[in-house]
């Protein structure tokens, strides 16, 4: 007789410099998307769970902001910091990289891995690899510098190989019950989403420098019912900013709040109502005490 499979459960952070899609990767493997992504780097600002629930596993991933040596400011030091704090209390590692590409912001993210915890290599973005000779390459240098515990090639966005990097991930997890309810997606707030869910919409639809001088804050958020009725507030940084946010006649502002909102339906499975303002707070990404009022850990 074959032995029952054992149930295993463990929490896995997903690092790497900015824009190697973590956050992609996160959202493909759990099913739904609950972290934001752009073309640009240093969408994500906080760490995020997203929990992948199967018969034989569950799958509790932190997407973490990516590592980063530039925008030297108190916004960038809490985001470095809380990729530190989450390489450190984990069951695995997956090591985010484009596929045939090493630099130096890879190499200051494998310094921070210790050795203690087991570290899978993703080589993402291999759709977009033209040459993978280059790929093989890489694997082989790579393993000659780091015991990793796995390394696969896999495209977060076209879903290829997931099912691969997952059976290496289930290897490092420990035998243990479920940590976190079969229908639970993340540990984060509806609140949360929805702040995240709009600057989604600021890093896509607004220029080249202005993201990064925007946060935003839920001021109300009110549920009847299946509605969900959300104030927000967008913080800019410059008086200048307000008027290129809202746009020619408010025309920027509304498909920001239509796009929102509509992801935001689909998240929550129920209608909102959403209202944004702008407001201007000087300085905000260079204080640590207006940041920590802005919500960020
Ligand atoms: N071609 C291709 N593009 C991808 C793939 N995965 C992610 N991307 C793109 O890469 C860009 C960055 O993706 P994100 O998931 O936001 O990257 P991230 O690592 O979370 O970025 P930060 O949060 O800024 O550190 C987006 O434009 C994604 O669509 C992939 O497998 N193939
Ligand atoms: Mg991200």
């Amino acid at each position: 007789m074959s032995k029952p499979v054992p149930y295993r459960a463990g929490t896995i952070a997903i690092v790497g410099r900015p824009n190697v899609g973590k956050s992609t990767l996160l959202n493909h493997l759990v099913g739904q998307k609950i972290s934001i992504t752009s073309r640009k780097p240093q969408t994500t600002r906080q760490r995020i769970l997203g929990i992948k629930t199967e018969a034989d596993a569950q799958y509790i991933f932190v997407d973490t902001p990516g590592f980063q040596t530039r925008h030297a400011s108190a916004l960038t030091k809490l985001m470095n910091q809380s990729v530190t704090v989450a390489v450190s209390d984990v069951d695995a590692i997956v090591h985010v990289i484009e596929a045939g590409h090493w630099d130096a912001g890879d190499e200051l993210v494998a310094k921070l891995l210790s050795g203690k915890i087991p570290v899978v290599l993703a080589l993402n973005k291999i759709d977009h690899v033209k040459d993978k000779a280059k790929v093989g390459a890489l694997i082989q240098e790579r393993a000659a510098q780091f015991p990793y515990a796995a390394m696969v090639p896999i495209s977060a966005q076209k879903g290829i190989q997931l099912k691969a990097l997952l059976g290496e991930l289930r290897k490092l997890l420990p035998e243990q019950p479920a940590i976190y309810g079969e229908d639970e997606l993340t540990d984060r707030s509806e609140r949360f989403m929805a702040a995240e869910f709009i600057r989604e919409k600021l890093f896509r639809l607004l220029g080249e420098e202005l993201p990064y001088a925007v946060s935003v804050v839920i001021e109300k958020f009110e549920q009847e019912g299946r509605l969900r009725r959300i104030f927000a507030a967008v913080i800019v940084d410059k008086p200048n900013q307000k008027g290129i946010v809202l746009g020619e006649g408010g025309e920027k502002m509304k498909r920001i709040a239509t796009e929102a909102r509509l992801d935001l339906e689909k998240l929550y499975g129920g209608k909102v109502y959403l209202e944004v303002f702008v407001k201007v707070k000087s300085g905000w990404a260079d204080d640590e005490r207006v940041l920590r009022s802005l919500g960020y850990e």
